[in-house]
């Protein structure tokens, strides 16, 4: 049985699945008004479901494990044979861009990725996007495979981090609580950080449209350290790099829907969403309910934001929540989300409970 069959059996007819622009997570990307919002959940593969951990297992290590397109296909496929989801999205990582660019990178057991650091000019230089299509070309198989396996409703999305997130990254050489290093460099060596953000945006283009030419129908560009940035900086490393990126994936004639995720970039949201170029924006759990929909979905479709804590608490609190979140977004373009990604101790009832009240009240 294909993913997805399940879930239309008792339906009245069939979507046909390649008319794709009927699917829902589209028609709420176009802005439409649905009944019940479309729903797929960050982090949806991940290590809370007990057949991710045991393929993660068979995994030599992380990475390998990405760019193998069987076992990505299949972390892919997992979360949409148990919720009746509107979208699959690509099993890979943000960090898969550095890596092919030249950088070192391992995930350590506990401690998260770590990357060779990339902290003056001379290293800045001795990257390259040349061996990024072939480096990443894996990844293009997992999206065909996943995509042949897709039925009904139910969307691909493919995804890359924003240049600043996955910059933060390589400056730093591993995660940070406050993207201390990289928000120094950008003031300290302006030049050498520009250069930065323009060969991150070139291979970030690259990388999106091999995914969309492969089969992606949906592309999200992931900016998690978009936060606490001075008006100054979040022009030079978010917006500027992410309308660059938006402009070269539409130069190459890829027309597919673009939701951003400026997560905690508040009350700076309408501006990224009319300045770069994004067909939708994704919403933290920050974001006003009231406020968004008064200041945002005018603008665009938007997605969000249920706290993923509250995914974790489950219960009352939760329905409550999801409630109020669909109410607020009933009148245009919506699907829902977390506002962050799912946490890896979140009992896979709450999933499941909170999958079914978004689809069916
Ligand atoms: O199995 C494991 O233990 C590895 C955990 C893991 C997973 C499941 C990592 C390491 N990456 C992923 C997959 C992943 N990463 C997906 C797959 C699709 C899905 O959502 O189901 C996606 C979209 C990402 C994106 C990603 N990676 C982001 C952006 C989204 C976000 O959560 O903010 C970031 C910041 C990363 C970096 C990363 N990858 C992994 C770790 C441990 C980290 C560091 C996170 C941090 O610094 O807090």
């Amino acid at each position: 049985m294909h993913v997805g069959e399940r879930r239309f059996m008792s339906d009245p007819p069939m979507p046909d699945p390649l008319i794709s622009s009927d699917k829902s997570i589209l028609k709420a990307l176009r802005g439409e008004a649905q009944a019940r919002p479309p729903i797929w959940v960050m982090r949806q593969a991940g290590r809370y479901l007990p057949e991710y951990r045991e393929l993660r297992q068979r995994a030599p290590d992380f990475v390998s494990f990405c760019l193998t397109p069987e076992m990505a296909a299949e972390a892919t496929l997992q979360p949409l044979r148990r919720f009746e989801l509107s979208a699959a999205i690509l099993f890979a990582d943000i960090l898969l861009i550095p890596m092919a660019m030249g950088c070192d990178l391992r995930f350590v057991k506990g401690e998260g990725p770590k990357l060779s650091p990339v902290r003056d000019r001379a290293s800045v230089d001795a990257l390259t996007t040349d061996t990024v299509s072939r480096t990443l070309a894996p990844v293009t198989e997992t999206v065909a495979r996943v995509k042949e396996q897709l039925e009904g409703d139910v969307a691909l999305i493919g995804f890359a981090g924003a240049p600043w997130t996955v910059a933060t990254y390589m400056i730093e050489g591993e995660g940070s609580r406050d993207q201390w290093a990289a928000r120094v460099f950008a003031y300290e060596d302006p030049e050498s950080f520009g250069r930065l953000m323009t060969m991150l945006s070139a291979a970030t283009a690259e990388y999106l449209v091999m995914q969309a030419e492969a089969g992606a129908e949906v592309l999200k560009i992931f900016d998690s350290w978009a936060s606490g940035l001075t008006e100054d900086l979040f022009q030079r490393a978010v917006i500027e790099p992410t309308a660059d990126i938006v402009r070269q994936v539409r130069a190459a004639g890829v027309d597919v829907p673009i939701i951003g995720f400026p997560r905690g970039a508040g009350p700076a949201i309408p501006r990224y969403v009319r300045e770069t170029g994004v067909t939708a924006v994704a919403l933290d759990q920050s974001v006003p309910l009231n406020w968004a929909r008064e200041n945002v979905q005018p603008l665009a479709p938007v997605q969000g934001n249920l706290d993923n804590a509250l995914l974790r608490a489950g219960g009352p609190a939760m329905d409550a929540a999801i409630d109020a979140i669909v109410e607020a977004f009933a009148g245009g373009g919506h699907v829902f989300n977390l506002g962050h990604g799912i946490t890896p101790e979140t009992p896979i009832e709450n999933m499941a409970r909170l999958v079914n009240r978004v689809r069916h009240g």
